[in-house]
């Protein structure tokens, strides 16, 4: 018989939880006491620190070949507001991001039906050449994929021709719910769950680290966010790639699955789901509250419930501002310190593999 007592009894001694557990735990209508564990089981692994880094999104496309039920930033090259970067515009938010103190570019796009591959190995040599200190997080694995059939190349040969060029390491989107009859409803057009792993699997091979995401609050239901973070796990104790756990809060607006925001959606089930995060995922290191989804207040406190990383200050985001997301477009170096200080947590900067930089 499941119950809270024999949970706590095995994540104190370091037992790993089934998915049972994690069940249980979604559905316990005692928020507190699953925080309170899951800050036991950061502090165990991570103390007092809250990472932060000071990073600037690029989103060099908005158009995009498919059409993901979720999605309010992608368009067709005709419709009003496409819009792709050329290089100059890349090298100019690189130097803007370089003026910011950033340590970090994060890239990521639509799946533009025209630009060639080359576009992509150019981009990255820009930003290096602009600014060499600067580390590239970019291309989901879901443009990995896609890029690997524009340059004819196997998963192998994509990933070492734009490590050349510059790559650091992967963020971790596009894994929305991997579950397929999800994905069926969310994202039929995009490659499948497996398929996500595989590209996942074939970048740890390569020597880079990467993220991993789940979107969450729509139709999903707890049985599914646990089977994601099931096969996370899985492929994490096989290559130990992933360097957090990244939950996104689904946004309802401009999107044709908006209306089917998922009633377990709201605050609660935001500090939950990071907190069973945290209790479950027991080889990920980190997990992080993604303030541009979640809002600033709840990004604070889910440092109370298991959370050790607030992601960056961003600078220029459109993915979850198009679909209505309420958080500013950038947080400050001292506004990130200060939430973390008023939640009684150490401010440490890192860099984007998670090396501490400097402590507050
Ligand atoms: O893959 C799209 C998600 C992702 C919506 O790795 C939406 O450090 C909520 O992955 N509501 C891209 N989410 C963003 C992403 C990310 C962000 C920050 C840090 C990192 C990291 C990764 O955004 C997409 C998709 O899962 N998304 N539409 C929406 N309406
Ligand atoms: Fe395209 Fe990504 Fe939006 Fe899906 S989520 S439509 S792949 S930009």
């Amino acid at each position: 018989m499941i119950s809270f007592a024999s949970i706590d009894r095995k994540v104190r001694s370091g037992q790993r939880l089934d998915d049972d557990e994690a069940l249980f735990l979604f559905e316990s209508p005692d928020l507190l006491a699953v925080g309170e564990l899951a800050a036991f089981a950061n502090e165990r692994r991570n103390g007092r620190k809250v990472f932060f880094n000071v990073n600037r999104h690029i989103n060099h496309t908005n158009i995009c070949v498919n059409r993901c039920q979720f999605c309010a930033f992608s368009r067709t090259a005709d419709q009003p507001g496409a819009y792709t970067y050329d290089l100059e515009e890349i090298r100019s938010r690189t130097l803007q991001a370089l003026a910011q103190g950033a340590t970090e570019i994060h890239i990521v796009g639509g799946l533009h039906p025209d630009l060639p591959f080359d576009f992509y190995l150019e981009m990255l040599r820009t930003v290096r050449e602009t600014a060499p200190a600067l580390h590239i997080k970019a291309f989901t694995a879901v443009e990995i994929d896609y890029l690997a059939t524009l340059a004819g190349l196997s998963l192998e040969g994509t990933l070492e021709a734009l490590k050349q060029a510059g790559l650091g390491s992967l963020p971790g989107g596009g894994a929305e719910i991997l579950r397929q009859e999800v994905r069926d409803r969310l994202c039929p057009e995009k490659i499948s769950g497996d398929r996500w792993l595989e590209v996942m699997r074939a970048v740890h091979g390569a020597g880079l680290k990467s993220n991993a995401t789940m979107l969450y609050g729509h139709v999903e239901t707890y049985a599914d966010r646990i089977d994601h973070m099931r096969r996370l796990r899985e492929l994490q104790d096989e290559t130990g790639g992933f360097q957090v756990f990244i939950p996104l809060a689904f946004q309802t607006e401009n999107n044709p699955l908006g209306h089917l925001k998922n009633p377990l959606s709201g605050g609660v089930d935001d500090l939950k789901t990071l907190a069973v995060a945290r209790l479950y995922l027991d080889n990920f290191a980190n997990i992080k509250a993604y303030w541009v989804m979640l809002g600033e207040k709840i990004a604070q406190t889910s440092l109370c419930f298991g959370v050790n990383d607030l992601d960056g200050t961003v600078v220029e985001e459109k993915i979850g501002h198009d679909a209505g997301a309420t958080s500013p477009q950038t947080m400050g170096r001292e506004d990130i310190v200060s939430l973390i200080r008023m939640a009684g947590r150490v401010p440490v900067e890192r860099d984007t593999l998670y090396n501490e930089l400097q402590t507050y």
